[in-house]
Protein backbone atom coordinates (compact mmCIF):
# COMPACT_ATOMS: atom_id res chain seq x y z
CA UNK A 1 0.00 0.00 0.00
CA UNK A 2 1.47 3.79 -0.67
CA UNK A 3 1.56 6.49 1.22
CA UNK A 4 -1.28 8.13 -1.32
CA UNK A 5 -3.96 5.35 -0.73
CA UNK A 6 -4.24 5.81 3.04
CA UNK A 7 -4.70 9.38 3.01
CA UNK A 8 -8.23 10.33 3.59
CA UNK A 9 -9.23 13.56 2.60
CA UNK A 10 -12.22 14.97 5.31
CA UNK A 11 -15.36 15.31 3.52
CA UNK A 12 -16.78 18.30 2.27
CA UNK A 13 -18.93 19.16 4.87
CA UNK A 14 -16.18 18.96 7.65
CA UNK A 15 -13.65 20.74 5.64
CA UNK A 16 -16.77 24.09 5.68
CA UNK A 17 -17.23 23.76 9.48
CA UNK A 18 -20.34 21.17 9.70
CA UNK A 19 -21.03 18.52 11.70
CA UNK A 20 -22.48 15.17 11.16
CA UNK A 21 -25.56 16.12 12.54
CA UNK A 22 -25.90 19.69 11.11
CA UNK A 23 -25.21 18.34 7.86
CA UNK A 24 -27.81 15.69 8.38
CA UNK A 25 -30.29 18.35 10.09
CA UNK A 26 -29.88 21.13 6.79
CA UNK A 27 -31.13 18.09 4.86
CA UNK A 28 -33.86 17.55 7.01
CA UNK A 29 -35.08 21.46 6.52
CA UNK A 30 -34.76 21.04 3.01
CA UNK A 31 -36.76 18.32 2.71
CA UNK A 32 -39.49 19.73 5.13
CA UNK A 33 -39.88 22.98 2.99
CA UNK A 34 -40.35 21.00 0.26
CA UNK A 35 -42.97 18.65 1.66
CA UNK A 36 -44.45 21.76 2.85
CA UNK A 37 -44.94 23.73 -0.15
CA UNK A 38 -46.18 20.99 -2.28
CA UNK A 39 -48.87 20.66 0.51
CA UNK A 40 -49.66 23.84 -0.44
CA UNK A 41 -50.35 23.27 -3.64
CA UNK A 42 -52.48 20.31 -3.53
CA UNK A 43 -54.42 23.11 -0.65
CA UNK A 44 -54.53 25.59 -3.30
CA UNK A 45 -55.86 23.27 -5.90
CA UNK A 46 -58.95 21.79 -3.43
CA UNK A 47 -59.50 25.23 -2.72
CA UNK A 48 -58.60 25.21 1.04
CA UNK A 49 -56.26 27.95 0.64
CA UNK A 50 -56.93 30.83 -1.40
CA UNK A 51 -53.03 31.10 -2.81
CA UNK A 52 -49.94 29.84 -2.83
CA UNK A 53 -46.32 31.38 -3.93
CA UNK A 54 -43.83 28.17 -4.50
CA UNK A 55 -39.94 28.00 -3.27
CA UNK A 56 -39.48 24.79 -5.20
CA UNK A 57 -36.72 24.52 -6.24
CA UNK A 58 -35.17 27.05 -3.96
CA UNK A 59 -34.76 25.61 -0.62
CA UNK A 60 -31.43 24.12 -0.60
CA UNK A 61 -29.79 27.36 -0.84
CA UNK A 62 -32.22 28.76 1.53
CA UNK A 63 -31.76 26.89 4.22
CA UNK A 64 -27.89 26.43 3.94
CA UNK A 65 -27.59 30.01 4.04
CA UNK A 66 -29.87 29.95 7.39
CA UNK A 67 -27.30 27.23 8.83
CA UNK A 68 -24.47 29.70 8.25
CA UNK A 69 -25.80 32.67 10.24
CA UNK A 70 -26.33 32.82 14.22
CA UNK A 71 -30.01 31.73 14.02
CA UNK A 72 -29.81 32.93 17.78
CA UNK A 73 -28.93 36.63 17.00
CA UNK A 74 -28.39 37.79 13.86
CA UNK A 75 -31.64 39.69 11.64
CA UNK A 76 -33.77 38.38 8.90
CA UNK A 77 -35.39 39.65 5.50
CA UNK A 78 -36.54 36.88 3.65
CA UNK A 79 -38.73 37.07 0.38
CA UNK A 80 -41.98 35.68 -0.46
CA UNK A 81 -40.46 32.36 -1.51
CA UNK A 82 -38.05 31.58 1.56
CA UNK A 83 -40.06 28.96 3.37
CA UNK A 84 -36.64 27.21 3.90
CA UNK A 85 -35.38 29.90 4.89
CA UNK A 86 -37.62 30.93 7.36
CA UNK A 87 -38.46 27.08 8.79
CA UNK A 88 -34.26 26.53 9.51
CA UNK A 89 -34.61 29.46 11.87
CA UNK A 90 -37.37 28.58 13.50
CA UNK A 91 -40.85 29.10 12.26
CA UNK A 92 -43.28 25.90 12.62
CA UNK A 93 -45.37 24.00 9.78
CA UNK A 94 -48.14 24.88 12.11
CA UNK A 95 -47.34 28.83 11.85
CA UNK A 96 -46.90 28.93 8.41
CA UNK A 97 -50.21 27.26 7.62
CA UNK A 98 -51.81 29.46 9.94
CA UNK A 99 -50.58 31.78 7.33
CA UNK A 100 -51.69 30.29 4.22
CA UNK A 101 -55.10 29.53 5.79
CA UNK A 102 -55.19 33.22 6.86
CA UNK A 103 -56.22 32.25 10.68
CA UNK A 104 -56.15 34.99 13.26
CA UNK A 105 -53.38 33.48 14.95
CA UNK A 106 -50.57 34.00 11.83
CA UNK A 107 -47.68 35.08 13.95
CA UNK A 108 -46.52 37.03 10.31
CA UNK A 109 -49.67 39.14 9.78
CA UNK A 110 -53.20 37.67 11.92
CA UNK A 111 -53.85 36.50 8.77
CA UNK A 112 -53.64 39.94 7.09
CA UNK A 113 -51.05 39.75 4.46
CA UNK A 114 -50.60 36.92 1.86
CA UNK A 115 -48.74 34.22 2.41
CA UNK A 116 -45.09 34.54 2.17
CA UNK A 117 -44.77 37.90 4.16
CA UNK A 118 -42.78 36.59 7.05
CA UNK A 119 -42.99 38.57 9.95
CA UNK A 120 -41.65 37.12 13.77
CA UNK A 121 -40.62 39.36 16.27
CA UNK A 122 -39.29 36.26 17.99
CA UNK A 123 -37.25 35.40 15.72
CA UNK A 124 -35.75 38.34 14.16
CA UNK A 125 -37.64 38.27 10.92
CA UNK A 126 -38.54 41.78 9.97
CA UNK A 127 -42.13 42.25 8.51
CA UNK A 128 -42.05 42.78 4.25
CA UNK A 129 -44.37 44.40 2.28
CA UNK A 130 -45.48 43.22 -1.68
CA UNK A 131 -43.57 45.93 -3.43
CA UNK A 132 -40.77 43.68 -4.22
CA UNK A 133 -36.87 44.67 -2.92
CA UNK A 134 -37.91 46.87 -0.20
CA UNK A 135 -36.76 44.98 2.15
CA UNK A 136 -33.24 45.74 1.04
CA UNK A 137 -32.86 49.07 1.98
CA UNK A 138 -34.92 47.73 5.08
CA UNK A 139 -32.02 45.25 6.19
CA UNK A 140 -29.04 47.74 5.39
CA UNK A 141 -31.07 50.11 8.19
CA UNK A 142 -31.02 47.28 10.57
CA UNK A 143 -27.66 46.94 9.97
CA UNK A 144 -26.76 50.02 10.09
CA UNK A 145 -28.35 49.97 13.87
CA UNK A 146 -26.25 47.24 14.77
CA UNK A 147 -22.94 49.02 13.50
CA UNK A 148 -24.02 52.05 15.75
CA UNK A 149 -24.43 49.68 18.16
CA UNK A 150 -21.18 47.72 18.20
CA UNK A 151 -23.75 44.79 18.29
CA UNK A 152 -21.61 41.45 16.43
CA UNK A 153 -24.82 40.54 14.35
CA UNK A 154 -25.62 41.02 10.60
CA UNK A 155 -28.57 41.58 8.59
CA UNK A 156 -29.35 39.13 6.16
CA UNK A 157 -31.61 39.76 2.99
CA UNK A 158 -33.36 38.17 0.26
CA UNK A 159 -34.58 39.03 -3.11
CA UNK A 160 -35.14 37.89 -6.76
CA UNK A 161 -32.95 38.92 -9.80
CA UNK A 162 -36.04 40.51 -11.50
CA UNK A 163 -36.44 42.97 -8.52
CA UNK A 164 -32.72 43.05 -8.40
CA UNK A 165 -32.81 45.76 -10.65
CA UNK A 166 -35.11 48.19 -9.08
CA UNK A 167 -34.03 51.26 -7.36
CA UNK A 168 -34.15 49.98 -3.95
CA UNK A 169 -31.34 47.28 -4.24
CA UNK A 170 -29.02 49.94 -5.65
CA UNK A 171 -29.71 52.44 -3.09
CA UNK A 172 -29.72 49.85 -0.55
CA UNK A 173 -26.27 48.67 -1.72
CA UNK A 174 -24.56 51.86 -2.12
CA UNK A 175 -25.16 52.95 1.28
CA UNK A 176 -24.10 50.20 2.77
CA UNK A 177 -21.17 50.05 0.80
CA UNK A 178 -19.80 53.67 1.93
CA UNK A 179 -20.75 52.56 5.46
CA UNK A 180 -19.17 49.40 5.43
CA UNK A 181 -22.70 47.48 6.99
CA UNK A 182 -22.75 44.11 8.19
CA UNK A 183 -25.24 43.02 5.75
CA UNK A 184 -25.52 40.33 3.23
CA UNK A 185 -27.66 40.09 0.27
CA UNK A 186 -28.03 37.03 -1.24
CA UNK A 187 -30.15 37.22 -4.89
CA UNK A 188 -31.64 34.04 -5.48
CA UNK A 189 -31.58 34.10 -9.14
CA UNK A 190 -34.43 31.56 -10.50
CA UNK A 191 -34.04 32.44 -14.16
CA UNK A 192 -37.95 33.99 -14.43
CA UNK A 193 -39.49 37.19 -12.98
CA UNK A 194 -43.28 35.66 -13.32
CA UNK A 195 -43.06 35.21 -17.45
CA UNK A 196 -39.76 37.32 -17.85
CA UNK A 197 -36.63 34.88 -18.50
CA UNK A 198 -33.31 35.99 -17.11
CA UNK A 199 -31.93 37.18 -20.94
CA UNK A 200 -34.55 39.82 -20.86
CA UNK A 201 -34.12 41.22 -17.32
CA UNK A 202 -30.52 41.41 -17.37
CA UNK A 203 -27.39 42.23 -19.34
CA UNK A 204 -24.76 41.22 -17.09
CA UNK A 205 -24.34 39.30 -13.96
CA UNK A 206 -26.19 40.49 -10.92
CA UNK A 207 -23.31 39.56 -8.47
CA UNK A 208 -21.03 42.01 -10.31
CA UNK A 209 -22.51 45.02 -9.46
CA UNK A 210 -21.12 44.62 -5.69
CA UNK A 211 -17.60 45.67 -7.46
CA UNK A 212 -19.52 48.93 -8.35
CA UNK A 213 -20.61 49.66 -4.72
CA UNK A 214 -17.10 48.76 -3.26
CA UNK A 215 -17.54 45.41 -1.61
CA UNK A 216 -17.56 41.58 -3.37
CA UNK A 217 -19.78 39.48 -5.52
CA UNK A 218 -19.74 36.17 -5.45
CA UNK A 219 -21.89 33.99 -7.85
CA UNK A 220 -22.52 30.21 -6.32
CA UNK A 221 -24.44 27.13 -7.48
CA UNK A 222 -27.72 27.40 -5.35
CA UNK A 223 -28.48 23.73 -6.02
CA UNK A 224 -25.03 23.35 -4.05
CA UNK A 225 -25.93 23.49 -0.23
CA UNK A 226 -22.06 23.32 0.86
CA UNK A 227 -20.59 25.63 -1.52
CA UNK A 228 -23.56 28.28 -0.22
CA UNK A 229 -23.01 27.53 3.47
CA UNK A 230 -19.29 28.42 2.38
CA UNK A 231 -19.69 31.62 1.01
CA UNK A 232 -22.47 33.28 3.55
CA UNK A 233 -20.17 32.33 6.55
CA UNK A 234 -17.74 33.67 5.32
CA UNK A 235 -19.59 36.96 4.20
CA UNK A 236 -20.86 36.81 8.06
CA UNK A 237 -17.05 36.45 9.31
CA UNK A 238 -16.52 39.65 7.08
CA UNK A 239 -18.71 41.44 8.28
CA UNK A 240 -18.72 40.76 11.90
CA UNK A 241 -14.94 41.83 11.31
CA UNK A 242 -15.96 44.92 10.39
CA UNK A 243 -15.12 44.29 6.65
CA UNK A 244 -18.49 45.38 5.29
CA UNK A 245 -21.60 43.53 3.17
CA UNK A 246 -21.05 40.95 0.35
CA UNK A 247 -23.71 40.81 -2.43
CA UNK A 248 -24.11 36.56 -3.16
CA UNK A 249 -25.73 35.95 -6.07
CA UNK A 250 -27.25 31.70 -5.92
CA UNK A 251 -27.92 30.10 -9.03
CA UNK A 252 -30.98 28.45 -8.83
CA UNK A 253 -34.27 27.68 -11.27
CA UNK A 254 -37.66 28.31 -9.97
CA UNK A 255 -39.56 25.05 -10.51
CA UNK A 256 -43.12 25.58 -10.06
CA UNK A 257 -44.95 28.45 -11.94
CA UNK A 258 -44.63 31.72 -10.56
CA UNK A 259 -47.90 31.51 -8.19
CA UNK A 260 -50.98 29.23 -8.10
CA UNK A 261 -52.44 31.92 -10.43
CA UNK A 262 -49.67 31.05 -13.20
CA UNK A 263 -49.45 29.16 -16.24
CA UNK A 264 -46.28 28.83 -16.54
CA UNK A 265 -46.42 26.85 -19.74
CA UNK A 266 -47.22 29.85 -21.97
CA UNK A 267 -43.96 31.45 -21.48
CA UNK A 268 -41.89 27.91 -21.06
CA UNK A 269 -41.87 24.54 -21.92
CA UNK A 270 -42.32 21.32 -20.43
CA UNK A 271 -38.83 19.85 -21.63
CA UNK A 272 -36.72 23.87 -20.11
CA UNK A 273 -38.53 22.61 -16.69
CA UNK A 274 -37.85 19.03 -16.64
CA UNK A 275 -33.94 19.16 -17.76
CA UNK A 276 -33.62 21.64 -14.63
CA UNK A 277 -34.98 19.18 -12.17
CA UNK A 278 -32.15 17.09 -12.84
CA UNK A 279 -30.30 20.07 -11.38
CA UNK A 280 -32.61 19.83 -7.91
CA UNK A 281 -30.30 20.23 -4.87
CA UNK A 282 -31.99 17.84 -2.57
CA UNK A 283 -31.92 14.74 -4.15
CA UNK A 284 -27.71 15.91 -4.62
CA UNK A 285 -27.95 16.06 -0.62
CA UNK A 286 -29.27 13.29 -0.04
CA UNK A 287 -26.72 11.18 -2.52
CA UNK A 288 -23.89 13.13 -0.73
CA UNK A 289 -25.27 11.89 2.68
CA UNK A 290 -25.61 8.36 1.72
CA UNK A 291 -22.26 8.58 0.21
CA UNK A 292 -21.34 9.78 3.57
CA UNK A 293 -22.55 6.70 5.84
CA UNK A 294 -24.92 9.54 7.25
CA UNK A 295 -28.22 8.64 6.04
CA UNK A 296 -30.28 5.46 4.37
CA UNK A 297 -32.77 4.60 2.13
CA UNK A 298 -35.00 3.54 5.38
CA UNK A 299 -34.03 6.97 7.43
CA UNK A 300 -35.11 8.78 4.53
CA UNK A 301 -38.50 7.38 4.56
CA UNK A 302 -38.78 7.79 8.27
CA UNK A 303 -38.40 11.08 7.43
CA UNK A 304 -41.03 11.31 5.27
CA UNK A 305 -43.49 9.64 7.67
CA UNK A 306 -42.70 11.78 10.16
CA UNK A 307 -42.82 15.24 8.09
CA UNK A 308 -46.69 13.60 6.82
CA UNK A 309 -48.01 13.52 9.86
CA UNK A 310 -46.63 17.02 10.91
CA UNK A 311 -47.92 18.64 8.45
CA UNK A 312 -51.11 16.39 8.52
CA UNK A 313 -51.18 18.12 12.12
CA UNK A 314 -50.70 21.37 11.79
CA UNK A 315 -53.02 21.80 8.64
CA UNK A 316 -56.24 20.38 10.76
CA UNK A 317 -54.78 22.98 13.50
CA UNK A 318 -54.65 25.69 11.08
CA UNK A 319 -58.00 24.54 9.31
CA UNK A 320 -59.92 24.22 12.66
CA UNK A 321 -59.08 27.90 14.21
CA UNK A 322 -60.87 30.73 13.99
CA UNK A 323 -60.56 33.61 11.14
CA UNK A 324 -59.61 37.17 12.23
CA UNK A 325 -62.29 39.38 13.55
CA UNK A 326 -64.12 41.67 11.32
CA UNK A 327 -64.17 44.15 14.13
CA UNK A 328 -59.82 43.78 14.23
CA UNK A 329 -59.37 44.87 10.72
CA UNK A 330 -57.96 48.43 11.82
CA UNK A 331 -55.57 46.91 14.77
CA UNK A 332 -51.91 47.54 13.81
CA UNK A 333 -52.94 49.73 10.76
CA UNK A 334 -53.44 53.00 13.47
CA UNK A 335 -51.60 53.76 16.99
CA UNK A 336 -54.15 52.49 19.47
CA UNK A 337 -53.61 53.85 23.03
CA UNK A 338 -51.93 51.79 25.58
CA UNK A 339 -51.02 49.43 22.12
CA UNK A 340 -47.29 48.25 22.53
CA UNK A 341 -45.91 50.12 19.18
C1 LIG B 1 -42.46 47.05 -7.07
C2 LIG B 1 -43.18 45.85 -7.60
N1 LIG B 1 -43.32 45.70 -8.93
C3 LIG B 1 -43.97 44.62 -9.42
C4 LIG B 1 -44.49 43.68 -8.56
C5 LIG B 1 -45.21 42.45 -9.11
N2 LIG B 1 -44.32 41.28 -8.97
C6 LIG B 1 -44.44 40.43 -7.95
S1 LIG B 1 -43.30 39.22 -8.00
C7 LIG B 1 -42.62 39.83 -9.41
C8 LIG B 1 -41.46 39.14 -10.08
C9 LIG B 1 -40.21 39.27 -9.32
O1 LIG B 1 -39.22 38.48 -9.93
P1 LIG B 1 -37.90 38.14 -9.17
O2 LIG B 1 -37.41 39.31 -8.44
O3 LIG B 1 -36.97 37.49 -10.10
O4 LIG B 1 -38.40 37.12 -8.04
P2 LIG B 1 -39.07 35.69 -8.25
O5 LIG B 1 -40.54 35.89 -8.21
O6 LIG B 1 -38.58 35.15 -9.52
O7 LIG B 1 -38.62 34.88 -7.10
C10 LIG B 1 -43.28 40.98 -9.83
C11 LIG B 1 -42.95 41.74 -11.04
C12 LIG B 1 -44.33 43.89 -7.17
N3 LIG B 1 -44.78 43.02 -6.27
N4 LIG B 1 -43.66 44.96 -6.73
MG1 LIG C 1 -36.66 35.47 -10.37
Amino acid sequence: MNAKSVVQTEPKHKQVGLTDAEVVDMYRYMVIARKFDERNLLLQRAGKINFHVSGIGQETAQVAAAFALDRQRDYFLPYYRDYGFVLAVGMSLTELMLSAFAKADDPNSGGRQMPGHFGSKRLRIVTGSSPVTTQVPHAVGVALAAKMQKKDIVSFVTFGEGSSNQGDFHEGLNFAGVQKLPVIFMCENNQYAISVPVKKQLGGRVSDRAQGYGFPGIRVDGNDALEVYRVVKEARERAVRGEGPTLIEAMMYRLSPHSTSDNDLAYRTKEEVEENWKKDGIPKMKSYLIDNGLWSEEQDEALSKDIHQQLKEAVEAADNAPFPKPEDTLLHVYANEGEEQ
